[in-house]
Protein backbone atom coordinates (compact mmCIF):
# COMPACT_ATOMS: atom_id res chain seq x y z
CA UNK A 1 0.00 0.00 0.00
CA UNK A 2 1.40 3.37 -1.02
CA UNK A 3 1.04 6.11 1.61
CA UNK A 4 -2.10 8.16 -0.43
CA UNK A 5 -0.98 11.54 1.55
CA UNK A 6 2.46 11.62 -0.42
CA UNK A 7 0.81 10.90 -3.88
CA UNK A 8 0.18 13.63 -6.38
CA UNK A 9 -3.23 14.11 -7.72
CA UNK A 10 -2.69 12.19 -10.93
CA UNK A 11 -1.08 9.44 -8.96
CA UNK A 12 -4.33 9.28 -7.19
CA UNK A 13 -6.35 9.44 -9.60
CA UNK A 14 -5.01 6.45 -11.23
CA UNK A 15 -5.97 4.13 -8.59
CA UNK A 16 -9.33 5.94 -7.79
CA UNK A 17 -10.04 4.83 -11.44
CA UNK A 18 -8.55 1.51 -11.24
CA UNK A 19 -10.55 0.44 -8.05
CA UNK A 20 -13.29 2.69 -7.58
CA UNK A 21 -16.70 2.96 -8.74
CA UNK A 22 -18.47 5.93 -8.21
CA UNK A 23 -21.98 6.43 -7.25
CA UNK A 24 -24.25 8.20 -10.43
CA UNK A 25 -21.10 8.37 -12.57
CA UNK A 26 -20.35 7.14 -16.19
CA UNK A 27 -17.33 5.34 -15.14
CA UNK A 28 -15.66 5.43 -18.51
CA UNK A 29 -15.61 8.85 -19.07
CA UNK A 30 -14.69 9.71 -15.42
CA UNK A 31 -11.61 7.38 -16.59
CA UNK A 32 -10.66 10.02 -19.33
CA UNK A 33 -11.03 13.11 -17.38
CA UNK A 34 -9.95 11.79 -13.68
CA UNK A 35 -12.17 12.82 -10.55
CA UNK A 36 -11.28 16.09 -8.77
CA UNK A 37 -9.45 14.92 -5.11
CA UNK A 38 -10.61 16.39 -1.92
CA UNK A 39 -8.81 16.71 0.76
CA UNK A 40 -9.48 19.12 3.25
CA UNK A 41 -12.20 21.25 4.41
CA UNK A 42 -12.82 24.39 7.21
CA UNK A 43 -16.28 26.61 7.38
CA UNK A 44 -17.68 26.61 4.17
CA UNK A 45 -14.60 26.10 2.18
CA UNK A 46 -12.56 22.99 0.64
CA UNK A 47 -9.57 22.11 -0.81
CA UNK A 48 -8.74 19.81 -4.02
CA UNK A 49 -5.39 17.91 -4.32
CA UNK A 50 -4.16 20.84 -5.76
CA UNK A 51 -4.32 22.86 -2.84
CA UNK A 52 -6.82 24.85 -4.97
CA UNK A 53 -9.81 26.64 -2.31
CA UNK A 54 -13.41 26.54 -3.04
CA UNK A 55 -16.29 27.61 -1.79
CA UNK A 56 -18.84 24.12 -1.29
CA UNK A 57 -22.00 26.09 -2.72
CA UNK A 58 -23.47 22.63 -2.04
CA UNK A 59 -22.69 21.96 1.07
CA UNK A 60 -21.10 18.39 0.24
CA UNK A 61 -23.98 16.80 -1.25
CA UNK A 62 -27.07 19.32 0.71
CA UNK A 63 -25.85 17.99 4.11
CA UNK A 64 -23.17 19.81 5.35
CA UNK A 65 -25.81 22.49 7.39
CA UNK A 66 -23.17 23.28 10.40
CA UNK A 67 -20.06 23.67 8.19
CA UNK A 68 -16.74 21.85 7.89
CA UNK A 69 -14.11 21.44 11.38
CA UNK A 70 -16.54 21.99 13.86
CA UNK A 71 -14.65 20.44 16.97
CA UNK A 72 -17.47 19.72 19.17
CA UNK A 73 -19.07 16.99 16.49
CA UNK A 74 -15.15 15.85 16.51
CA UNK A 75 -15.02 15.75 19.87
CA UNK A 76 -18.76 14.13 20.32
CA UNK A 77 -17.79 11.43 17.97
CA UNK A 78 -14.54 10.64 19.80
CA UNK A 79 -15.82 10.57 23.36
CA UNK A 80 -18.64 8.03 22.08
CA UNK A 81 -15.98 5.84 20.59
CA UNK A 82 -14.28 5.79 23.58
CA UNK A 83 -16.78 4.72 25.69
CA UNK A 84 -19.17 2.20 23.71
CA UNK A 85 -18.86 2.51 19.86
CA UNK A 86 -21.00 0.40 18.84
CA UNK A 87 -24.36 -1.34 20.45
CA UNK A 88 -27.46 -2.31 18.79
CA UNK A 89 -31.14 -1.53 19.94
CA UNK A 90 -32.55 -4.83 18.46
CA UNK A 91 -33.81 -6.96 21.32
CA UNK A 92 -35.18 -4.79 24.13
CA UNK A 93 -31.64 -2.91 24.34
CA UNK A 94 -30.76 0.84 24.01
CA UNK A 95 -28.03 2.98 24.84
CA UNK A 96 -27.68 6.95 26.18
CA UNK A 97 -26.74 8.49 22.63
CA UNK A 98 -29.70 7.42 20.73
CA UNK A 99 -31.94 7.96 23.81
CA UNK A 100 -30.54 11.67 23.99
CA UNK A 101 -31.55 12.32 20.32
CA UNK A 102 -34.69 10.40 19.87
CA UNK A 103 -35.58 13.36 23.26
CA UNK A 104 -33.85 15.97 20.46
CA UNK A 105 -35.35 14.97 17.41
CA UNK A 106 -38.74 15.22 19.57
CA UNK A 107 -38.35 18.60 21.05
CA UNK A 108 -37.05 20.53 17.39
CA UNK A 109 -39.89 18.61 15.15
CA UNK A 110 -43.61 19.79 15.19
CA UNK A 111 -45.31 18.95 17.78
CA UNK A 112 -47.85 15.68 16.07
CA UNK A 113 -44.10 13.81 15.75
CA UNK A 114 -42.67 12.62 19.38
CA UNK A 115 -41.21 9.32 18.06
CA UNK A 116 -38.28 8.44 15.61
CA UNK A 117 -37.36 5.16 13.66
CA UNK A 118 -33.74 5.71 12.99
CA UNK A 119 -31.56 4.09 9.62
CA UNK A 120 -28.09 4.88 8.11
CA UNK A 121 -29.61 6.79 5.29
CA UNK A 122 -32.57 8.63 3.32
CA UNK A 123 -32.92 5.94 0.95
CA UNK A 124 -33.25 3.19 4.05
CA UNK A 125 -35.91 5.64 5.71
CA UNK A 126 -37.93 5.88 2.51
CA UNK A 127 -38.09 2.17 2.23
CA UNK A 128 -38.90 2.14 5.87
CA UNK A 129 -41.64 4.30 5.26
CA UNK A 130 -42.88 2.17 2.30
CA UNK A 131 -43.10 -0.73 5.11
CA UNK A 132 -44.74 1.50 7.48
CA UNK A 133 -47.41 2.71 6.03
CA UNK A 134 -48.62 -0.47 4.39
CA UNK A 135 -48.69 -1.83 7.90
CA UNK A 136 -50.12 0.95 9.81
CA UNK A 137 -53.48 0.35 7.39
CA UNK A 138 -52.80 -3.24 7.32
CA UNK A 139 -53.29 -2.62 11.28
CA UNK A 140 -56.43 -1.09 11.17
CA UNK A 141 -57.87 -3.95 9.26
CA UNK A 142 -57.68 -2.08 5.92
CA UNK A 143 -55.27 -4.43 3.83
CA UNK A 144 -56.03 -3.02 0.36
CA UNK A 145 -54.60 0.27 1.27
CA UNK A 146 -51.16 -0.27 -0.23
CA UNK A 147 -50.34 2.33 -2.93
CA UNK A 148 -48.10 4.94 -2.16
CA UNK A 149 -48.63 8.40 -4.76
CA UNK A 150 -45.47 10.15 -5.63
CA UNK A 151 -44.48 12.67 -7.98
CA UNK A 152 -42.92 12.73 -11.60
CA UNK A 153 -39.52 13.84 -11.14
CA UNK A 154 -38.88 13.54 -7.23
CA UNK A 155 -35.79 12.63 -5.60
CA UNK A 156 -36.48 9.85 -2.56
CA UNK A 157 -32.86 7.78 -2.93
CA UNK A 158 -31.28 4.82 -4.86
CA UNK A 159 -32.50 1.82 -2.84
CA UNK A 160 -35.27 -0.16 -4.75
CA UNK A 161 -38.17 1.13 -2.88
CA UNK A 162 -36.78 4.43 -2.98
CA UNK A 163 -35.56 4.56 -6.21
CA UNK A 164 -39.41 3.56 -6.82
CA UNK A 165 -40.71 6.47 -4.94
CA UNK A 166 -38.71 8.86 -6.67
CA UNK A 167 -39.93 9.86 -10.26
CA UNK A 168 -37.02 10.24 -12.40
CA UNK A 169 -37.16 8.37 -15.50
CA UNK A 170 -33.50 7.65 -15.80
CA UNK A 171 -34.06 5.73 -12.27
CA UNK A 172 -36.58 3.64 -13.90
CA UNK A 173 -35.77 0.27 -15.12
CA UNK A 174 -35.21 -3.31 -14.30
CA UNK A 175 -38.28 -3.90 -11.97
CA UNK A 176 -38.31 -0.36 -11.07
CA UNK A 177 -40.85 1.35 -9.56
CA UNK A 178 -41.74 -1.85 -7.95
CA UNK A 179 -45.90 -2.04 -8.11
CA UNK A 180 -47.47 -0.05 -5.87
CA UNK A 181 -46.30 2.90 -6.71
CA UNK A 182 -47.90 5.87 -8.47
CA UNK A 183 -46.45 9.35 -10.43
CA UNK A 184 -48.39 12.39 -10.51
CA UNK A 185 -47.41 15.85 -12.15
CA UNK A 186 -44.83 17.75 -10.17
CA UNK A 187 -45.62 21.14 -9.33
CA UNK A 188 -42.53 22.38 -11.61
CA UNK A 189 -44.29 26.06 -12.91
CA UNK A 190 -41.57 27.19 -15.53
CA UNK A 191 -41.41 24.36 -17.34
CA UNK A 192 -44.30 22.90 -17.18
CA UNK A 193 -46.82 25.66 -16.36
CA UNK A 194 -47.88 26.58 -20.01
CA UNK A 195 -50.37 29.32 -20.16
CA UNK A 196 -51.23 29.01 -16.46
CA UNK A 197 -50.65 31.48 -13.90
CA UNK A 198 -48.08 29.97 -11.27
CA UNK A 199 -51.15 29.70 -8.59
CA UNK A 200 -53.95 28.11 -11.34
CA UNK A 201 -51.02 25.78 -12.23
CA UNK A 202 -50.27 24.68 -8.59
CA UNK A 203 -53.62 24.08 -7.62
CA UNK A 204 -54.01 22.06 -10.58
CA UNK A 205 -51.24 19.96 -10.34
CA UNK A 206 -52.20 19.54 -6.59
CA UNK A 207 -55.29 18.24 -8.01
CA UNK A 208 -54.07 15.59 -9.76
CA UNK A 209 -53.48 14.04 -6.51
CA UNK A 210 -57.34 14.08 -6.10
CA UNK A 211 -57.90 12.43 -9.52
CA UNK A 212 -55.21 9.69 -9.02
CA UNK A 213 -56.85 8.67 -5.27
CA UNK A 214 -60.62 8.78 -7.17
CA UNK A 215 -59.02 6.34 -10.62
CA UNK A 216 -57.22 4.06 -8.07
CA UNK A 217 -60.21 3.93 -5.11
CA UNK A 218 -59.08 5.33 -2.18
CA UNK A 219 -59.29 2.01 -0.19
CA UNK A 220 -56.37 0.65 -2.39
CA UNK A 221 -53.88 4.12 -1.81
CA UNK A 222 -51.94 4.39 1.66
CA UNK A 223 -50.13 7.53 1.19
CA UNK A 224 -48.24 10.97 -0.65
CA UNK A 225 -45.36 11.98 -0.68
CA UNK A 226 -42.86 14.44 -1.47
CA UNK A 227 -40.36 16.94 -1.31
CA UNK A 228 -41.66 20.27 0.31
CA UNK A 229 -39.18 21.50 -2.39
CA UNK A 230 -37.82 19.02 -4.73
CA UNK A 231 -34.01 19.39 -4.59
CA UNK A 232 -32.42 16.84 -6.80
CA UNK A 233 -34.90 17.91 -9.24
CA UNK A 234 -33.81 21.25 -9.50
CA UNK A 235 -34.77 23.09 -6.65
CA UNK A 236 -38.61 23.24 -7.24
CA UNK A 237 -40.39 25.80 -4.89
CA UNK A 238 -43.98 24.63 -5.11
CA UNK A 239 -46.78 27.69 -6.30
CA UNK A 240 -48.05 29.08 -3.11
CA UNK A 241 -51.73 27.47 -4.01
CA UNK A 242 -50.07 23.98 -3.91
CA UNK A 243 -49.52 22.93 -0.40
CA UNK A 244 -53.28 24.32 0.76
CA UNK A 245 -54.40 21.88 -1.72
CA UNK A 246 -52.14 18.81 -1.24
CA UNK A 247 -53.19 19.34 2.39
CA UNK A 248 -56.95 19.28 1.69
CA UNK A 249 -56.67 16.66 -0.57
CA UNK A 250 -54.43 14.12 2.30
CA UNK A 251 -57.24 15.06 5.03
CA UNK A 252 -60.57 15.07 3.24
CA UNK A 253 -59.41 10.84 1.97
CA UNK A 254 -57.59 10.30 5.04
CA UNK A 255 -54.26 9.08 3.06
CA UNK A 256 -51.08 9.54 5.05
CA UNK A 257 -48.98 12.45 4.37
CA UNK A 258 -45.05 11.74 4.19
CA UNK A 259 -42.90 14.98 3.75
CA UNK A 260 -39.59 14.48 2.96
CA UNK A 261 -37.25 16.51 4.79
CA UNK A 262 -33.87 14.99 3.76
CA UNK A 263 -32.93 17.82 1.79
CA UNK A 264 -35.49 20.56 3.58
CA UNK A 265 -34.90 19.58 7.18
CA UNK A 266 -32.38 21.42 9.70
CA UNK A 267 -32.50 25.01 9.21
CA UNK A 268 -32.27 24.65 4.77
CA UNK A 269 -35.28 26.95 4.96
CA UNK A 270 -34.49 29.07 7.55
CA UNK A 271 -36.82 26.97 10.31
CA UNK A 272 -35.96 23.95 11.32
CA UNK A 273 -38.09 22.22 8.59
CA UNK A 274 -40.36 23.40 5.33
CA UNK A 275 -43.18 21.54 7.01
CA UNK A 276 -43.18 24.92 9.47
CA UNK A 277 -42.08 26.64 6.68
CA UNK A 278 -45.07 26.27 4.62
CA UNK A 279 -47.52 25.71 7.31
CA UNK A 280 -47.96 21.52 6.34
CA UNK A 281 -49.31 18.78 9.14
CA UNK A 282 -47.82 15.56 8.21
CA UNK A 283 -48.19 12.01 9.76
CA UNK A 284 -44.30 10.89 8.70
CA UNK A 285 -41.46 13.26 8.45
CA UNK A 286 -38.27 11.73 6.52
CA UNK A 287 -34.96 13.19 7.99
CA UNK A 288 -31.30 12.37 6.93
CA UNK A 289 -28.11 14.99 5.24
CA UNK A 290 -28.56 17.97 7.67
CA UNK A 291 -29.37 15.67 10.75
CA UNK A 292 -25.58 15.01 11.34
CA UNK A 293 -24.49 17.72 8.65
CA UNK A 294 -23.22 14.87 7.29
CA UNK A 295 -19.65 14.28 9.79
CA UNK A 296 -21.38 10.33 10.14
CA UNK A 297 -24.60 8.43 8.54
CA UNK A 298 -27.65 8.61 9.99
CA UNK A 299 -31.62 9.43 9.09
CA UNK A 300 -34.85 9.02 10.26
CA UNK A 301 -38.26 8.52 9.90
CA UNK A 302 -40.48 10.74 12.76
CA UNK A 303 -44.05 9.25 13.42
CA UNK A 304 -46.84 11.10 14.18
CA UNK A 305 -48.45 10.09 17.70
CA UNK A 306 -51.08 8.46 15.51
CA UNK A 307 -49.23 6.44 13.47
CA UNK A 308 -47.22 6.04 16.44
CA UNK A 309 -49.85 4.31 18.33
CA UNK A 310 -51.54 2.87 15.78
CA UNK A 311 -47.88 0.45 15.49
CA UNK A 312 -47.23 0.53 19.10
CA UNK A 313 -50.64 -0.49 20.17
CA UNK A 314 -51.89 -2.28 17.85
CA UNK A 315 -48.78 -3.72 15.95
CA UNK A 316 -46.78 -6.67 18.08
CA UNK A 317 -43.18 -6.65 16.58
CA UNK A 318 -42.04 -4.93 13.29
CA UNK A 319 -40.19 -7.25 11.65
CA UNK A 320 -37.68 -3.90 10.29
CA UNK A 321 -34.67 -2.76 11.03
CA UNK A 322 -30.52 -2.22 10.24
CA UNK A 323 -27.66 -3.48 12.79
CA UNK A 324 -26.50 0.50 12.98
CA UNK A 325 -29.95 1.55 13.27
CA UNK A 326 -29.43 4.12 15.71
CA UNK A 327 -25.82 3.78 15.90
CA UNK A 328 -24.32 5.26 19.42
CA UNK A 329 -21.19 7.50 17.45
CA UNK A 330 -23.86 8.65 14.74
CA UNK A 331 -26.06 9.62 17.55
CA UNK A 332 -23.72 11.47 19.13
CA UNK A 333 -22.65 13.46 16.88
CA UNK A 334 -26.23 14.54 15.47
CA UNK A 335 -27.38 15.50 18.97
CA UNK A 336 -24.72 17.73 19.46
CA UNK A 337 -24.83 19.13 15.77
CA UNK A 338 -28.28 19.64 16.99
CA UNK A 339 -27.74 21.70 19.79
CA UNK A 340 -25.08 24.10 18.05
CA UNK A 341 -27.47 24.64 15.21
CA UNK A 342 -30.13 25.65 17.81
CA UNK A 343 -28.09 26.96 20.68
CA UNK A 344 -25.76 29.58 18.11
CA UNK A 345 -28.84 30.64 16.45
CA UNK A 346 -27.58 29.30 13.35
CA UNK A 347 -31.51 27.98 12.10
CA UNK A 348 -32.64 31.58 12.83
CA UNK A 349 -29.82 33.76 11.44
CA UNK A 350 -30.87 31.24 7.90
CA UNK A 351 -34.54 32.71 8.53
CA UNK A 352 -33.86 36.17 9.41
CA UNK A 353 -30.09 37.47 8.00
CA UNK A 354 -28.55 35.17 5.34
CA UNK A 355 -31.29 33.40 3.92
CA UNK A 356 -33.07 36.61 2.54
CA UNK A 357 -29.66 38.02 1.72
CA UNK A 358 -28.64 35.07 -0.14
CA UNK A 359 -32.13 35.08 -2.25
CA UNK A 360 -32.06 39.03 -2.78
CA UNK A 361 -28.51 38.63 -4.28
CA UNK A 362 -28.94 36.03 -6.35
CA UNK A 363 -32.09 37.40 -7.39
CA UNK A 364 -29.83 40.22 -9.39
CA UNK A 365 -28.89 37.57 -11.39
CA UNK A 366 -32.11 37.41 -13.47
CA UNK A 367 -30.91 40.14 -15.45
CA UNK A 368 -28.70 37.64 -16.85
CA UNK A 369 -29.16 37.14 -20.39
CA UNK A 370 -28.94 33.57 -19.99
CA UNK A 371 -30.64 33.22 -16.73
CA UNK A 372 -34.47 32.23 -17.75
CA UNK A 373 -35.68 32.06 -13.48
CA UNK A 374 -34.13 32.21 -10.08
CA UNK A 375 -35.91 30.60 -7.28
CA UNK A 376 -35.25 29.64 -3.43
CA UNK A 377 -36.38 29.94 -0.34
CA UNK A 378 -33.98 30.08 2.72
CA UNK A 379 -29.88 28.96 1.50
CA UNK A 380 -31.42 26.65 -1.50
CA UNK A 381 -31.72 27.85 -4.74
CA UNK A 382 -31.74 27.09 -8.42
CA UNK A 383 -30.59 29.64 -11.48
CA UNK A 384 -32.20 27.93 -14.59
CA UNK A 385 -30.14 28.91 -17.74
CA UNK A 386 -32.78 29.02 -21.22
CA UNK A 387 -31.60 30.33 -24.66
CA UNK A 388 -34.81 32.19 -24.78
CA UNK A 389 -36.04 34.16 -21.55
CA UNK A 390 -39.75 34.90 -22.87
CA UNK A 391 -40.92 31.55 -23.67
CA UNK A 392 -38.62 29.55 -21.33
CA UNK A 393 -37.41 27.47 -24.02
CA UNK A 394 -33.90 25.41 -22.95
CA UNK A 395 -31.23 25.42 -24.98
CA UNK A 396 -30.70 21.75 -26.70
CA UNK A 397 -29.14 19.40 -24.71
CA UNK A 398 -26.34 18.89 -26.81
CA UNK A 399 -24.85 22.11 -25.81
CA UNK A 400 -24.34 21.58 -22.00
CA UNK A 401 -24.88 24.29 -20.94
CA UNK A 402 -25.22 23.42 -17.20
CA UNK A 403 -22.08 21.90 -17.05
CA UNK A 404 -19.91 24.53 -18.87
CA UNK A 405 -21.30 26.84 -16.16
CA UNK A 406 -20.53 24.41 -13.58
CA UNK A 407 -16.81 23.71 -14.85
CA UNK A 408 -16.44 27.62 -15.31
CA UNK A 409 -17.69 27.71 -11.39
CA UNK A 410 -15.63 24.99 -10.11
CA UNK A 411 -12.40 26.53 -12.20
CA UNK A 412 -13.28 29.79 -10.54
CA UNK A 413 -14.00 28.57 -7.05
CA UNK A 414 -17.20 27.67 -6.00
CA UNK A 415 -19.20 24.18 -6.41
CA UNK A 416 -22.56 24.54 -7.53
CA UNK A 417 -24.38 21.30 -8.94
CA UNK A 418 -25.85 21.07 -12.34
CA UNK A 419 -29.66 19.75 -12.56
CA UNK A 420 -29.61 19.84 -16.84
CA UNK A 421 -29.66 23.18 -16.91
CA UNK A 422 -30.58 24.43 -13.74
CA UNK A 423 -27.48 25.67 -11.74
CA UNK A 424 -28.33 24.57 -8.18
CA UNK A 425 -27.34 25.39 -4.52
CA UNK A 426 -27.43 24.94 -1.00
CA UNK A 427 -24.45 26.22 0.72
CA UNK A 428 -23.51 25.67 4.61
CA UNK A 429 -26.13 27.33 6.82
CA UNK A 430 -22.78 29.44 8.49
CA UNK A 431 -21.83 30.99 5.06
CA UNK A 432 -21.62 35.03 6.26
CA UNK A 433 -23.11 37.93 4.05
CA UNK A 434 -19.28 38.52 2.29
CA UNK A 435 -19.23 34.97 1.69
CA UNK A 436 -22.21 35.05 -0.49
CA UNK A 437 -21.35 38.12 -2.35
CA UNK A 438 -18.28 35.91 -3.21
CA UNK A 439 -20.04 32.95 -4.41
CA UNK A 440 -22.37 35.38 -6.34
CA UNK A 441 -19.52 37.07 -8.02
CA UNK A 442 -17.89 33.76 -9.14
CA UNK A 443 -21.16 32.34 -10.51
CA UNK A 444 -21.59 35.85 -12.18
CA UNK A 445 -18.42 34.99 -13.96
CA UNK A 446 -18.95 31.48 -14.48
CA UNK A 447 -22.46 32.48 -16.06
CA UNK A 448 -20.47 35.19 -18.53
CA UNK A 449 -17.78 32.80 -19.45
CA UNK A 450 -20.87 30.07 -20.18
CA UNK A 451 -22.60 32.92 -22.28
CA UNK A 452 -19.15 33.60 -24.37
CA UNK A 453 -18.72 30.62 -25.23
CA UNK A 454 -21.92 29.68 -26.54
CA UNK A 455 -22.80 29.67 -30.77
CA UNK A 456 -24.33 32.84 -31.26
N1 LIG B 1 -34.74 11.95 -0.06
C1 LIG B 1 -34.29 13.09 -0.61
C2 LIG B 1 -35.22 14.26 -0.73
C3 LIG B 1 -32.97 13.19 -1.03
O1 LIG B 1 -32.53 14.33 -1.58
C4 LIG B 1 -32.64 10.91 -0.32
C5 LIG B 1 -33.95 10.88 0.08
C6 LIG B 1 -31.81 9.68 -0.14
O2 LIG B 1 -30.88 9.85 0.85
P1 LIG B 1 -29.53 8.96 0.85
O3 LIG B 1 -28.96 9.27 2.21
O4 LIG B 1 -29.94 7.53 0.75
O5 LIG B 1 -28.70 9.40 -0.31
C7 LIG B 1 -32.12 12.09 -0.88
C8 LIG B 1 -30.68 12.13 -1.30
C9 LIG B 1 -28.06 14.98 -6.07
C10 LIG B 1 -28.17 13.97 -4.98
O6 LIG B 1 -27.43 14.65 -7.07
C11 LIG B 1 -29.17 14.09 -4.02
C12 LIG B 1 -29.28 13.11 -3.04
C13 LIG B 1 -28.39 12.04 -3.00
C14 LIG B 1 -27.41 11.94 -3.97
C15 LIG B 1 -27.29 12.89 -4.97
O7 LIG B 1 -28.57 16.09 -5.95
N2 LIG B 1 -30.33 13.20 -2.14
Amino acid sequence: MNDLQLLNTSELQTIDNEFHLHPFTDTKHLHKVGSRIITDAEGVYVWDSDGNKIIDGMAGLWCVNIGYGREELIEAATRQLRKLPYYNTFFMTSHPPVIELSQRLAEITPSQFNHVFLTNSGSEANDTVIRMVRRYWTLQGQESKTVVISRTNAYHGSTFGAASLGGMSAMHESGIPIPGIEHIQQPYWYREGGDLDPNEFGKKTAQSLEEKILELGVENVAAFIAEPIQGAGGVIVPPQSYWNEISRICEAYEILFVADEVICGFGRTGKWFATDYFGLNPDLMVLAKGLSSGYLPIAGVMLSDDVASVMIEDGGEFAHGFTYSGHPVSCAVASENIRLLSEEGIVKNVGAEVGPYFQSRLAELSQHPLVGEVRGVGLIAAIELVEDKATHHRFQSDLKVGIRCRDHAANRGLIMRAVEDSMVLSPPLIISKSQIDDLVDIATDALDETLRELPS
